[in-house]
């Protein structure tokens, strides 16, 4: 079961300045840091609020760090935006097969590693009305530092 709005995913040029414009005009700070060399991608993450189901809610802003990544062939399209957006669910693998067996084009045929150790999928944006949609099961407390290996810097509240 779907249970948040995990984040929402913006694409930028250059991360160090689109952090500081997010502190700078609303106050948020960044939470975590990493970069995903599978994603292809250097990130912020930046806690807005907890949710009921005990995750939180988040922005996670998104630099390419190579031309042919996802973000880098998005951004090289649109231009800086909002490129994704996150659902969180305790169960990534069977809300995928539910949403699988809907006719919706899940583009793993297995979870990968996110942000903090999380495990994600992406559903195609031609299925979903011109919206790319991850799924978002959170690391385990504690398990964060064990779960992931695609990281090089990280900060931490
Ligand atoms: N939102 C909406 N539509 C998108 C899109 C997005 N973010 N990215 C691509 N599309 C659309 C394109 O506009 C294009 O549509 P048209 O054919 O009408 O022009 C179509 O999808 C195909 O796009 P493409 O540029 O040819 O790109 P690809 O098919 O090579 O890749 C996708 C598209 C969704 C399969 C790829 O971006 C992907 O695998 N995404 C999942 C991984 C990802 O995004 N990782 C980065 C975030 C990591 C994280 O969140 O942790
Ligand atoms: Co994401």
């Amino acid at each position: 079961m779907l249970t948040r709005i995990d984040h929402i995913g913006i694409a930028c040029f250059d991360l160090d300045k689109t952090v500081e414009f997010y502190r700078a005009t609303y106050g948020f700070e960044v939470f975590h840091t990493e970069v995903n060399e599978e994603q292809g991608v250097r990130e912020a993450m930046l806690k807005i609020n907890e949710t009921s189901d005990g995750g939180a809610s988040y922005l996670q802003l998104l630099e390419s760090i190579r031309e042919d990544s996802a973000v880098g062939k998005w951004l090289a399209k649109n231009g800086e935006g909002v490129h994704h957006i996150a659902f969180g669910t305790a169960d990534v693998d069977a809300d995928s097969a539910d949403i699988r067996g809907k006719g919706v084009r899940v583009l793993y045929d297995e979870p990968r590693i996110g942000s903090m150790g999380s495990r994600i999928t992406f559903l195609h944006p031609k299925d979903c009305h011109g919206v790319l949609t991850e799924l978002v099961t959170s690391a385990a407390p504690g398990a964060h530092g064990d779960a992931h290996a695609a990281t090089d810097q990280e900060t931490h509240e």
